[in-house]
């Protein structure tokens, strides 16, 4: 156990399970040794700046070459100086000329079982049609565009049409309320709106232009708006502001040419709820976000160019921008896009897919792989999955055991697993496993990728050792990194960049282990302090989920006059039995067995669901105020499910 006084985090869980890569898998990986990946970290590491320089000039057009790779003037960063280039001709007009022009860019799937496929050179001209529609209403560069649209292609063309003229996206989940949508294009200053008729949810169409009209009625800046058919209902279209977006493309040319922008042009702002409340727009450039997301793609993913790499996320959430869109485009890869639920018309529809495109990579979220778990095996039984080589996931820490099941029943023993920890202000991924040479523990996202610095210090601002939980921070600036909060300089100063001077903080937990392997510990908020022990939200929560009937679990703090907090967890169990007190008891004898008697919860309750934010973390948070018998307070506005909210406020009374 740690010095209690320094703030650093006590670890009760010891996982020492080892998955190296198989022979035949590293064999033909790009990096496929462990020596070969030290070689590439080292390279970074001793000089940052000349390895993301050289990167820069081979992965990049350049209109106009840049001359210096960083600016850095703390907190602030500027890479690729005085360097002109434009994000969607890397994606597009860079494959043009090579064999990938008829290679599919984009397969998509939507809900009801409509296929399109856009091969690179389609994709190039509808995105120059689009970007000539943007031009027509208006839409030049620094101007921001609000897009609330369904995950069809036309979400990504609005995107890469956005980033040719030099314009900059604000994507919106479209799930959000009007309320929120409001809000964002108030702060963002929007000018622009696209969205559509509706989206398809679960065989059910969203209005999504009904809840648009709602929102550009207190979004004053917004002036225009394109609707895209996508559901065929009826919409009302107001009279010189609402146009239709097939309309709009019969009359625009394809051609179309990529504005060369500078490097630190803004390409997107990506709004994430602070914990405050206002929402934050984190906000990307165009030259450092562009290599960073497609060289994170090709080391992690170790890309191949005959994979279908299928990112299960939604354009609305950052893992949708850089791995969607940005990362594979540039890349020359084919990406699979699907429209709706997982669950829809069944809940095997995601294995229905991997196996009818045959699907090599698959990439999604620790809360869908929980759900899989829970809805049973005989949905993953039923489809073959010998396409897949190698699975991925992000957002949230994976419990061992969820790891446990991706690897056996999804990825037949045979792929490995890369656990991504990454944030929307990292631009791309952080830390992972490069899978032919990492040799991976289930639960850690293993190590930093080249050219990232990690460093994990205590209350002290001191370094802690190897196995001692801290703050974990980024030492050096990388390319990909958010260049500020969008008109917020003084917020991103303070909440970034000023309780540990010089470092990026992350705002997450972590320790790194005896083999230089990193365990994220859950967000530096939720930590849990029993008796002066500061315990991770996650080994308590990992430990419950190694019992054969959970599905989910969530640990918070509540307040106790002995020990400081007690530990309240909320358990989801597999099946439809009604959990006992017997199963309480004991699931409280099996936690003290896993990780020992001081991290055993003081208080256990069963629900059906926990609350959730629309990209599917657990909201802690809204947990604590529950356990403590308070009403749950702070920003509900990303709740992707308020009635789990009121169920959980009525098993306490
Ligand atoms: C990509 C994304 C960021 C936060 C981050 C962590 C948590 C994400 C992992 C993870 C443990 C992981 N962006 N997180 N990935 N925790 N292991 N592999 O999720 O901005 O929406 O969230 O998510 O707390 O700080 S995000």
């Amino acid at each position: 156990m740690s010095d209690r006084s320094s703030g650093q985090i006590d670890t009760v869980m010891i996982e020492k399970r080892l998955f190296p890569p198989s022979d035949d898998f590293a064999s033909r990986a790009a990096i496929g040794s462990p020596e070969a990946y030290q070689a590439l970290y080292d390279a970074a590491q001793a000089d940052p700046e000349a390895f993301w320089a050289k990167l820069a000039k081979e992965e990049l057009h350049w209109f106009e070459p840049f001359t210096k790779a960083l600016e850095w003037e703390p907190p602030f960063a500027k890479w690729f100086i005085g360097g002109k280039t434009n994000v969607s001709y890397n994606c597009l007009d860079a494959h043009l000329q090579t064999e990938r022009r008829t290679k599919p860019a984009i397969v998509w799937e939507g809900e009801p079982g409509d296929e399109r496929t856009l091969t690179y050179e389609q994709l190039h001209a509808e995105v120059c049609k689009f970007a000539n529609v943007l031009r027509s209403l208006g839409i030049g560069q620094g101007d921001v565009v609000s897009i609330y649209m369904p995950m069809t292609p036309e979400l990504a063309i609005a995107m890469l049409a956005c980033a040719r003229v030099g314009a900059v996206h604000s994507v919106i989940f479209a799930g959000f309320s009007a309320e929120a949508i409001a809000d964002r294009n108030n702060d963002a200053q929007a000018k622009l709106q696209l969205t559509s008729d509706g989206a398809w949810r679960r065989g059910k169409v969203l209005p999504l232009k009904e809840t648009v009209d709602e929102a550009l009625a207190k979004s004053p800046t917004v002036e225009k708006c394109v609707v895209l058919r996508r559901v065929e209902n009826d919409v009302a279209m107001q009279e010189g502001r609402d146009f239709w977006w097939h309309e709009l493309m019969e009359q625009a040319s394809a051609d179309c040419p990529a504005e060369p922008v500078d490097s630190e042009n803004t390409l997107f702002i990506l709004y994430t709820s602070g914990s405050t409340g206002k929402p934050k727009g984190i906000r990307h450039t165009s030259a450092g976000y562009n290599l960073y997301a497609k060289k994170t793609f090709e080391w992690v993913f170790d890309y191949r160019d005959d994979d279908i790499f299928w990112c299960t996320a939604d354009c609305g959430w950052i893992t949708g921008h850089s791995y969607i869109v940005y990362g594979p485009l540039s890349a020359g890869a084919t990406v699979l896009m699907y429209e709706g639920a997982p669950n829809f018309p069944a809940e095997d529809r995601f294995w229905e897919i991997v196996e009818k495109y045959r699907v090599n990579v698959l990439y999604t979220a620790p809360t869908a792989i929980r759900a899989f778990i829970k809805w049973g095996d005989d949905h993953v039984d039923k489809h073959d999955l010998s396409s897949l080589r190698l699975l991925g996931t992000v957002g949230e820490g994976i419990n061992p055991e969820a790891w446990m099941w991706y690897h056996k029943k999804i990825g037949g023993e045979r792929c490995p697993i890369v656990d991504t920890w990454w944030q929307t202000e990292t631009g791309g991924i952080m830390m992972s496993p490069l899978p032919g040479a990492i040799p991976t523990k289930p639960g850690s996202c293993t190590k930093p990728l080249p050219g990232v610095i990690p460093s994990i210090v205590d209350e002290a601002l001191e370094e802690v050792p190897a196995d001692h939980g801290g703050m974990l921070c980024i030492a050096h600036p990388w390319p990909g990194m958010l260049r500020g909060i969008w008109r917020d300089d003084a917020r991103y100063s303070e909440q970034y960049w000023t309780k540990v001077p010089g470092k990026y903080l992350t705002g997450d937990n972590a320790r790194c282990d005896g083999d230089g392997y990193y365990w994220i510990m859950g967000r530096i908020d939720d930590v849990i302090n029993v008796s002066g022990h500061r315990l991770s939200t996650i080994e308590v929560e990992s430990a419950l989920v190694s019992h054969d009937r959970v599905a989910e679990a969530a640990a918070v703090g509540r307040p106790d006059e002995l020990k400081g907090q007690a530990i309240a967890v909320f358990v989801t169990i597999k099946g439809d039995a009604e959990p006992t007190e017997e199963l309480r008891q004991e699931l409280r004898a099996h936690v003290r067995k896993e990780i020992g008697a001081l991290a055993s919860p003081d208080d256990i309750r069963f629900t059906a669901a926990l609350p959730k934010t629309r990209s599917g973390k657990i909201m802690r948070r809204l947990l604590r105020d529950i356990a403590a018998g308070k009403e749950a307070a702070g920003d509900t506005s990303t709740l992707e499910d308020f009635s789990v909210l009121a169920k959980l406020r009525q098993n306490d009374e």
